[in-house]
């Protein structure tokens, strides 16, 4: 497994939160998202040989926050 975290901005309520963390788990490869809303960031679980950190970011984009 590997783990990355990224800093996403314009999550402001747990709403944000829940939808980010849906988002980032349906992504392939993606074994587990957690979003912490205080900090911003979102670490990131991928299964192994299956790190895909661009699609995760461009997921988040979709879906309507901006990775940095
Ligand atoms: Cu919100």
């Amino acid at each position: 497994m590997t783990q990355e975290t990224i800093k996403v901005e314009g999550m402001s309520c747990m709403h944000c939160q829940l939808r980010v963390k849906k988002a980032v788990e349906a992504v392939e490869g993606v074994q587990r998202a957690d979003v912490n809303l205080q900090t911003k960031q979102v670490t990131i679980d991928f299964e192994e040989g299956k790190e895909n950190l661009e699609k995760v970011k461009a997921t988040i984009r979709e879906t309507g926050y901006e990775p940095v």
